[in-house]
C-alpha cells in the first residue's frame, strides 16, 4: 500500500505524458489529412488539388520511373514585363465593349457552308494557344477538319453514338432537361460547317528522347484554351456550339490518327451562322446572382 502511494505521483506523471503524446500524434495525422490531397488508393499526391482532379490526374507513384522525364535543370531567364497601364476611362470603356461583344455570343447549331478564310482560323487557334497551362506544358492539340469526307465520317460516328446517348445512356431526366433546347442526335452542322475543330487534351507529353512529360492540370488548361477560342471566334463574327460527344472520343481519335496520350475534350463546328439560324431565347443570370463581393 505504502509503496503504491509513494509511486502514485510518478504514475500520474507517466500517464499524463502518454496521454499528451497520443493527443499530439492524433492532431498531426488530422492536419495532414486536411492539407494533403489523397488519391483513390489513399496515397499522398502533393500537386493534385482535390477539386481539380480529373481522369487524367496521374498519381505521384505512376509518375516516377525510367519512362518519365525529370525537368527543371536548365535555367530559364526571366525578363521584364511592362505593358502600358490603361487609364481608368480606357479600362471602363474596354470592359464594357468586351462584355457587350461576348454577351452576344450564342451556341448556334445552324451553320452556313460559306467558306471562311483559313488565315482567320489559324489566328483563332493561335489565340487559344496563348492560354496558361500547368507548368507551361501547353497540353493541347487542335485538329482542324475542312475535308468533306472526314467531316462526314465524324458525323456518322457522332450521330450513331448520340442516338444511343439520347435513347439509352442519358436517361429520361437529362433528355427532358434538354427538350427546351430542341437538340437531338441529328447533327447537320457536322457536314455543313466549313471547319470542325476537335480539341484534344494531351494527358502527358512525349519528349524527343521518348520520355514522358507530366502534363499537370491538363484538363483545366485545355478548358481555359477552349474559352479563349470561343472568345476569339466571337471576335471575328463566327459561330460555334460547344459539344462534348459522349462516347465518341476513342473512335474520333483513331479516325484522326491521334496518339493514345490524347483524349478528345471538345468538338466545335465553326462557320458563319446559316441565314435561317435560330437560337433559344435564353437569358443570362444577373451580376447579383453570379458574383459574391466580400
Ligand atoms: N451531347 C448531346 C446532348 C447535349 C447535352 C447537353 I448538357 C447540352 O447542353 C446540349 C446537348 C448533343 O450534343 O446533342
Amino acid at each position: 500500500m505504502a509503496l503504491i502511494s509513494t509511486f502514485t505521483p510518478v504514475l500520474i506523471a507517466i500517464l499524463c505524458v502518454v496521454v499528451a503524446l497520443l493527443f499530439k500524434n492524433y492532431r498531426s495525422t488530422q492536419s495532414k489529412e486536411t492539407t494533403e490531397p489523397r488519391g483513390a488508393a489513399g496515397e499522398s499526391r502533393p500537386w493534385v488539388d482535390e477539386d481539380l482532379q480529373d481522369d487524367t490526374a496521374i498519381s505521384s507513384k505512376d509518375n516516377e520511373g525510367d519512362d518519365w522525364a525529370v525537368e527543371g535543370t536548365e535555367n530559364l531567364t526571366h525578363v521584364p514585363y511592362t505593358p502600358r497601364r490603361l487609364t481608368e476611362e480606357e479600362m471602363l470603356q474596354r470592359s464594357q465593349e468586351f462584355f457587350s461583344l461576348l454577351n452576344q455570343r450564342r451556341s448556334v447549331r445552324f451553320i452556313s457552308p460559306d467558306p471562311v478564310p483559313r488565315d482567320v482560323i489559324d489566328n483563332v487557334i493561335r489565340t487559344a494557344g496563348t492560354a496558361p497551362s500547368g507548368a507551361h506544358t501547353e497540353p493541347w492539340t487542335f485538329v482542324v477538319v475542312s475535308d468533306g469526307e472526314t467531316k462526314h465520317n465524324i458525323r456518322k460516328i457522332v450521330e450513331e453514338e448520340e442516338e444511343l446517348n439520347y435513347k439509352q445512356r442519358m436517361g429520361n431526366k437529362w433528355v427532358q432537361d434538354l427538350k427546351k433546347l430542341r437538340t437531338n442526335w441529328v447533327k447537320e452542322y457536322l457536314d455543313t460547317s466549313p471547319y470542325l475543330i476537335l480539341i484534344f487534351k494531351q494527358t502527358y507529353g512525349i519528349l524527343p528522347n521518348g520520355k514522358k512529360r507530366t502534363h499537370y492540370y491538363n484538363e483545366i488548361s485545355v478548358s481555359i484554351s477552349c474559352g479563349l477560342l470561343l472568345a476569339a471566334l466571337q471576335n471575328v463574327g463566327l459561330v460555334t456550339v460547344t459539344t462534348t460527344p459522349l462516347n465518341c472520343g476513342p473512335q474520333l481519335r483513331l479516325l484522326l490518327h491521334r496518339p493514345a496520350n490524347e483524349k478528345l475534350l471538345m468538338l466545335l463546328p465553326v462557320g458563319y451562322p446559316a441565314p435561317d439560324a435560330t437560337v433559344p431565347a435564353l437569358t443570362r443570370k444577373k451580376l447579383d446572382n453570379i458574383m459574391v463581393f466580400v
